[in-house]
């Protein structure tokens, strides 16, 4: 039986990949910070099936303990600061969490377990302001936030240690991918709890930012498949992982408050506390690299997305 340790496991994509990873025979081990109040709503269904690890991203020694309890076939760094606008307020902790703690884990794991094959959770966001569209895996990065100041960093520490230390360490450039499990102050969630809300009478407006901002919006439980996907290559290699379609923030309204028969302009107020002080105007990804080898493709489409966010906002707040 194969074991995984993974990091940020109570985020959107550490529980989507815990669960493919359990259907797929393995044995599933978590690393998980204190957190003063519960925040298992992701796991709840498979938490007796994990083995739970304490430890902080930040927290060498934790990691090292970690990778020693869980003897890993395979390790995803999932954990991160990883919302975008709160880089800005907290751009040292975004750094440590989201930047230098990648060596933390790439250390942990050299140490005790060189062998493990490692994913580091890289963003489209390290492309920042683009220089060419579409963005593949070759495209210059120009990152825009300090979150994607950091995610720079982790991309590339992770190449240098496949390069010095012949480590099977593999980047994956995952564009924008949403569910209902991501969390409430990102867009696309933000936008379908909302249309939620207001379609039950429990909220009558909803505040936005810049509403011209283009984003390759995918389904998280299928940008998971990628992930599993490039560690089981002969050789480790980054891999670009996107839909190819882009949507505009404004589309995304349009959709979302459509599809329950609402006008968004009726509702949506602009509120500059939400315009960030730096923005990435379009992302659009070109994962063909990932289409030949790993032979993976997305299943849920841009609309199927949005309606089954909306329609778990409608049963959640109906409770
Ligand atoms: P998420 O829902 O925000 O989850 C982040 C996870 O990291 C949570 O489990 C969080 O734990 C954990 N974490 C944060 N700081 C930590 C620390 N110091 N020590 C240990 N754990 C810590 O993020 P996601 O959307 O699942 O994304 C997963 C990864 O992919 C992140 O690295 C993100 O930056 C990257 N990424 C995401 C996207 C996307 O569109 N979703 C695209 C490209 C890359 P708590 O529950 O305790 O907060
Ligand atoms: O949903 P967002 O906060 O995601 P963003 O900034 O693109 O970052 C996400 O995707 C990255 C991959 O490219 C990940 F690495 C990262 O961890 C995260 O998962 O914002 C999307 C767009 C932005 O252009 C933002 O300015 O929506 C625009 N926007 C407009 N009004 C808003 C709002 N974003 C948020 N969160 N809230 C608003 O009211």
């Amino acid at each position: 039986m194969k074991r995984a340790l993974i990091t940020g496991i109570t985020g959107q994509d550490g529980s989507y990949l815990a669960e493919l990873l359990l259907e797929k025979g393995y044995e599933v081990y978590g690393l998980r910070r204190r957190t003063s109040t519960p925040n298992f709503e992701n796991v709840a269904a498979i938490q007796d099936r994990i083995h739970w690890l304490s430890g902080d991203l930040t927290d060498l020694a934790s990691l090292i303990e970690a990778v020693r309890v869980s003897d890993p076939d395979e390790v995803y760094n999932l954990a991160a600061q990883s919302f975008v606008a709160a880089s800005w307020p907290q751009p040292i902790a975004t750094g440590q969490i989201t930047g230098m703690a990648v060596t933390n884990m790439l250390e942990a794991v050299r140490i005790v377990k060189p062998t493990a094959r490692f994913y580091q959770a890289s963003s489209s966001e390290m492309f920042g302001k683009v220089v060419e569209t579409p963005q593949k895996e070759t495209t210059p990065f120009y990152p825009r936030s300090p979150y994607g100041v950091a995610k720079v960093y982790g991309h590339w520490i992770t190449v240098n240690y496949r390069e010095s230390f012949n480590m099977y360490a593999c980047s994956g450039i995952l564009f924008n991918h949403e569910s209902p499990r991501r969390g409430l102050e990102f867009v696309t969630r933000k936008v379908t709890n909302a249309v939620a809300r207001i379609k039950l009478g429990l909220d009558r407006e909803l505040r936005m930012g810049n509403l011209d901002a283009l984003r390759d919006w995918g389904y998280a439980g299928d940008y998971v498949k990628a992930m599993w996907l490039m560690l089981q290559q002969d050789e480790p290699d980054d891999y670009v992982i996107a839909t190819g379609e882009t949507h505009s923030v404004r589309e995304l309204l349009e959709v979302a408050f459509g599809y329950v028969g609402l006008d968004y302009r009726q509702y949506v107020v602009i509120d500059p506390a939400f315009v960030r002080p730096a923005e990435v105007d379009l992302l659009l990804g070109d994962s063909s690299k990932a289409g030949s080898k790993l032979g993976w493709k997305r299943e849920v489409d841009f609309k199927q997305l949005i309606e089954m966010m909306v329609n778990q906002d409608l049963e959640r707040n109906r409770t």
